[in-house]
C-alpha cells in the first residue's frame, strides 16, 4: 500500500520530535496513526545514509511477501521526492535491546520469557531460510532489530540488509560486508562470504545476549577484551555456565534448559561454518531435551571495542575484526 506524503506529515504532525520512536539502522522511525485509528511506525531513510534506493527497494520487495508471526509487518510506503518511508506495523514494546540491556527493565524479562524470545526469533529465522517461499539471508540480525509486541513476543525487523538465495545457492560472496560489528561470523568478516550459517552465528551472539543480559561488549571479568562469546565459553570449560545468567529466581527445569540453550548458542557461533547447525537443527536441539548435543569447538574470539582512552596501537588490533585468543583461564579447572 503507497501512502501519501500529505497522510504521513499529518499523521506524525510534521515529524515532530515527540513521535519519533528512536533512530534505526538507515534513519530515524516516527509514530503515526492509521486512518483506522491503529498505531503506525514509520522509518524515514535517511538521504545522508547513502544506501537508499537499493536497499529500500529491497526491503519493500521481500518484505510484503514474507508473513510470519515472528517477522515485523510491513503495511508499505511513501516515496516524496528524495524522501523513502516504510510504513510498519506497530510494536508497543519498543525492541530487545531497550529491555535486555537495562539494569531496571531487564527484570521484567525473566528466564520463561527470554527463553519465548529466542525460540521465537529461531522459528522467525527457520521461516526466512526455509519456509517463504524464498531463502532469505537476513544478515543483520541483533537485538536492536527484534521488536517486541503487546505480549512480548520477538518480530524480526529490518531487512534492509537481507539477501534472496537461489534454490541451488548456498553462500555468496560480497565485496562490501554489511551488518553489525560483534554479531557477523568470522568468514563473512574476513572474506565477505555469507549464507544460512552466518546467520546462525548472529542468532549464537544474540542467544547469549538474552541469556545474559549482557552486549556482546567486553567483559571485565577475566580480561576486559574477552567478549560475551568468550566469556560463555570459558564459563562453559568451567561448568559454570549459570554465571551467565543474571536472574536468581529459577527452579530445576529452568536450569536445565537454560544450560541448553548456552551449550546450542555456543554450536552457533562455532569458528568453522560447517560446524554449526542448521536453524531447523538450532531449533530441535531446544525443543527436544532428550536430544544429546554435540560438544561445541573453541569459538572465535572478538575482541570488543576498548574505551576511546586506548592507545591507536590498542584501537588497530581491536578494528581487525577476528582475532584468536589463548584462555589462559582454562588451566584453572
Ligand atoms: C571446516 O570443517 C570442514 C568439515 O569438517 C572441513 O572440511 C574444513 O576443512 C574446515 N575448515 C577449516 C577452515 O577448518
Ligand atoms: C528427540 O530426540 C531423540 C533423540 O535424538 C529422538 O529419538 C526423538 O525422536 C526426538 N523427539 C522429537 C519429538 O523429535
Ligand atoms: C581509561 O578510562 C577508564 C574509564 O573510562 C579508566 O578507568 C582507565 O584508567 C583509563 N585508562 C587510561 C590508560 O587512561
Ligand atoms: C513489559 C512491558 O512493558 N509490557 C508492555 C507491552 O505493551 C503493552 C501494550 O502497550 C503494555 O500493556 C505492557 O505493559
Ligand atoms: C565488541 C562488539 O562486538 N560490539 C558490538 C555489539 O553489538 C552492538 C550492537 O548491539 C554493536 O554496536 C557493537 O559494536
Amino acid at each position: 500500500m503507497v501512502f501519501s506524503y500529505a497522510f504521513i506529515v499529518a499523521s506524525t504532525n510534521d515529524f515532530a520530535s515527540q513521535n519519533k520512536l528512536g533512530e534505526g539502522g538507515f534513519g530515524p522511525v516516527y509514530k503515526g496513526k492509521l486512518s483506522d485509528g491503529r498505531d503506525m511506525a514509520i522509518k524515514r531513510l535517511s538521504r545522508a545514509s547513502g544506501q537508499g534506493l537499493v536497499e529500500f527497494k529491497n526491503e519493500l520487495v521481500l518484505i510484503t511477501k514474507l508473513k510470519h508471526t515472528n517477522l515485523v509487518r510491513v503495511l508499505g510506503c511513501c516515496i516524496h521526492g528524495e524522501e523513502k518511508m516504510l510504513i510498519y506495523e506497530y510494536m508497543p514494546n519498543k525492541s530487545l535491546d531497550f529491555f535486555l540491556f537495562d539494569e531496571t527493565k531487564k527484570m521484567l524479562l525473566y528466564w520463561m520469557k527470554r527463553w519465548n524470545i529466542i525460540e521465537g526469533i529461531a522459528q522467525g529465522m527457520l521461516y526466512l531460510h526455509k519456509y517463504s517461499r524464498m531463502r532469505v539471508i537476513h544478515r543483520d540480525l541483533k537485538a536492536s532489530n527484534v521488536l517486541l509486541d503487546e505480549c512480548m513476543n520477538p518480530k524480526i525487523s529490518d531487512f534492509g540488509m537481507a539477501r534472496i538465495f537461489k534454490q541451488h545457492e548456498t553462500e555468496a560472496m560480497t565485496n562490501r560486508v554489511v551488518g553489525t560489528y560483534g554479531y557477523i561470523a568470522p568468514e563473512y568478516a574476513m572474506e565477505g562470504t555469507f549464507s544460512e550459517k552466518s546467520d546462525v552465528f548472529s542468532f549464537g551472539v544474540l542467544t547469549l545476549e538474552i541469556v545474559s543480559g549482557r552486549r556482546n561488549t567486553s567483559f571485565s571479568h577475566y580480561d576486559k577484551t574477552l567478549n560475551l562469546i568468550g566469556y560463555a565459553w570459558v564459563l562453559w570449560l568451567e561448568g559454570d555456565t549459570l554465571e551467565l545468567e543474571d536472574l536468581t529466581l529459577i527452579n530445576t527445569h529452568a536450569i536445565h534448559q537454560l544450560l541448553r540453550t548456552v551449550h546450542v548458542a555456543l554450536l552457533c557461533v562455532q569458528e568453522n561454518a560447517s560446524d554449526r547447525p542448521l536453524i531447523s537443527g538450532v531449533l530441535s536441539m531446544l525443543n527436544n531435551d532428550t536430544m544429546t548435543l554435540p560438544v561445541p569447538n573453541q569459538p572465535t574470539f572478538f575482541i570488543g571495542r576498548t574505551a576511546s582512552n586506548s592507545t591507536s596501537e590498542e584501537r588497530k588490533s581491536n578494528e581487525c575484526s577476528v582475532n584468536k585468543m589463548t584462555v589462559t583461564v582454562m588451566e584453572a579447572r
